[in-house]
């Protein structure tokens, strides 16, 4: 007699887990160096599609890879390094006035090399630009008059990229001195136009009378210099010249308009996730605590910079720059000093 036959069920279809491979271990070693716990690292990767048996075993396994065990001596060195520039840091800041950015009408050569560049103190210069004609002459109008036939490279579409500082050769367009005037003069506060250093104008010779107009310079400056160390800046309110340092240092004196700057000691580059050249992801207006929780510990300078004063721009300092007004200035690094410095800079701007 013919059985009926059994019922058939078929086998549930295999669970398509993410393979592990070496993406997600370079994932997993970064992420311990980063003290992200073992569990922490295990769930995200679980919620991720990895099984959670390969997460596991992954995980651990890396504690005793020893490349992973090179890495970690690595950090050792790091941290001991870290920890030496936090408590310089921290006596830096048990100063009474450390957050306060000085305002002086003059400052004589020793006691600025001493205080300033050897103190690493950003300043602000009040009476430097008593005798500079651009005072008096300087003005979108002035440029449009004087300049308005002369091609310029402005930085344009900023509002579009979130990153258009680093990506500033993207950024670029060649524009009449004129129209850009009228851009800035007619467009009200944005940060999506902004004729900054880049600009190279002062190196065309039809610029070159700008430079006439520049009077008295620090007492540290060589004047010789100034026309291959100079740079123009022009744009409305509103722009933002995002968390950086130079590798060098500068003055930055306001024409037109005022500027608010943000300054951040050097010492504290460990806080500021400097994962690509010279710049931090951190935006001080509103920093997002959650992704880089290290910057809820480090101390801001912040001032106003009118017309007519100059910053001192101390080597490596971070710097957030608002113009707060339509702004012309002037910025100089023809320091008679050695002022030539080089960094080690990280090329991680995907991390
Ligand atoms: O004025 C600005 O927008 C930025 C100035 C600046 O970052 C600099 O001179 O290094």
């Amino acid at each position: 007699m013919n059985r009926p036959l059994a019922k058939f069920t078929p086998p549930p279809p295999p669970v398509s887990y993410r393979p592990l491979d070496d993406g997600w271990r370079q994932w997993i070693a970064e992420n311990r160096l980063r003290d992200c716990t073992a569990e922490s690292v295990i769930a995200t990767m679980v919620a991720a599609g990895v099984h959670p048996h390969d997460a596991q075993i992954s995980v651990m396994q890396m504690e005793s890879n020893p490349v992973f065990l090179a890495a970690r001596r690595h950090q050792e060195l790091l941290r001991k390094l870290e920890s030496v520039v936090a408590n310089q840091q921290r006596l830096w800041e048990s100063a009474p006035r450390y957050a306060t950015v000085e305002k002086r009408g003059e400052v004589e050569a020793d006691e600025f090399v001493e205080r300033y560049v050897r103190g690493s103190r950003p300043l602000v210069l009040t009476g430097l630009t008593a005798d500079w004609p651009a005072m008096k002459r300087w003005s979108p109008n002035y440029l449009k008059q004087h300049f308005g036939h002369l091609s310029v490279e402005i930085q344009c579409k900023r509002n579009s990229d979130a990153r258009y500082e680093e990506n500033k050769l993207d950024h670029r367009e060649v524009q009449l001195c004129g129209d850009f005037v009228d851009r800035v003069v007619s467009g009200g506060p944005t940060n999506d136009y902004y004729m900054t250093a880049n600009n190279e104008a002062l190196r065309q010779p039809g610029f070159a009378p700008l430079l006439d107009d520049i009077g008295s310079l620090p007492p540290i400056c060589d004047r010789a210099q100034l026309s291959r160390s100079s740079s123009f800046w022009f744009g409305p309110a509103g722009t933002v010249t995002p968390l950086h340092h130079d590798t060098l240092m500068l003055f930055h004196t306001q024409v037109v308009g005022r500027k608010r700057w943000r300054f951040i000691s050097p010492l504290d580059t460990p806080k500021l996730y400097n994962f690509n050249g010279v710049f931090s992801p951190i935006d001080v207006d509103k920093p997002d605590l959650k992704r880089f929780p290290l910057f809820a510990d480090v101390t801001m300078l912040e001032v106003v910079v009118e017309a007519g004063e100059t910053v001192f721009l101390p080597l490596g300092w971070w710097h957030q720059v608002t113009s707060l007004d339509v702004s012309l200035s002037f910025s100089f690094s023809n320091l008679n000093i050695p002022n030539q410095f080089s960094y080690a800079n990280p090329t991680m701007p995907d991390w």
